[in-house]
């Protein structure tokens, strides 16, 4: 069960992060009652926010999930690559050292939160455009110093492991076709997304219940088939930032 989550309010410049999506400029008004949608449904989800102010130096702070990789007995505190992003992990650290010890990746170590994938005891860290070798190895130790195993996984033609797949529960994978077959997640079980539907793959599971972005029907009718309890959320404004469910929060 998650009991807490980080999130953090887009930034009225929240327009000037990173983005690829090419799907027009973001709404500032849209995307606080978004987000502020989604917070509603982690709190039905039983989970308790704390909520950080947005920090007008980090135009993708919100995406706080980049940020750090939580576990049962630490917070490891990530060194992303992206230049703009660097120290967006400040304020999350404050957050987490009132519940965690702390560990930090080092140069040249660099990783996303958005690459890894968690299933039981185990994490999978994909290989990114922003996440490298090192950083998958210092994560890793890390990890299985604190009792977990990692493994890796290539990702091309996404920006993170998770923005094509989603454990939904321990044994069901969601995911993109060219991640769904791969031999790393042949021990699960696997629902493809639809080509068409492809952002869907990022959706989100919270106690229980499966997060995941209105207007993907065949998702949604997937995720209901396998019955999954599903609540849809308008994401549109994290989209075009290349952001999604996954991305706006760190849950432990
Ligand atoms: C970025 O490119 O870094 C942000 N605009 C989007 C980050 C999304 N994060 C995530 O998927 N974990």
């Amino acid at each position: 069960m998650f009991t807490h989550a980080i999130v953090r309010k887009p930034g009225k410049n929240f327009c000037e992060g990173i983005t690829t999506a090419g799907l027009g400029p973001p709404d500032y008004e849209t995307a606080l009652q978004q987000h502020a949608a989604y917070c509603n449904a982690l709190e039905k989800c039983g989970v308790e926010l704390s909520v950080l102010d947005a920090d007008l130096r980090y135009p993708d702070a919100w995406f706080v999930e980049d940020t750090a990789v939580v576990t049962e007995t630490c917070a490891i505190i990530t060194r992303m690559r992206e230049p703009t992003r660097q120290g967006e992990q400040e304020a999350v650290r404050d957050v987490l050292s009132c519940f965690r010890t702390l560990e930090q990746l080092v140069a040249p170590a660099h990783l996303d939160g958005g690459d890894v994938l968690r299933v039981g005891d185990h994490f999978y860290i994909g290989l990114s455009g922003r996440t490298n070798a090192e950083g998958a190895r210092q994560l890793s130790s890390i990890l299985v110093k604190h009792g977990y195993t990692a493994s890796t996984v290539p990702v091309s033609g996404m920006l993170h492991l998770k923005t094509g797949a989603t454990f939904i529960d321990p044994n069901t994978l969601l995911a993109i076709e060219p991640l769904v077959n791969r031999q790393e997640f042949e021990a699960f079980d696997r629902i493809a997304v639809d080509e068409d539907e492809d952002y869907s793959a990022n959706s989100l599971a919270v106690n229980g219940t499966i997060l995941t972005p209105m207007d993907y029907p065949r998702t949604k009718a997937k995720l209901q088939q396998s019955g999954a309890q599903v609540l849809e959320l308008d994401t549109s404004e994290f989209r075009k930032m290349d952001g999604g469910l996954t991305c706006l929060s760190l849950l432990f």
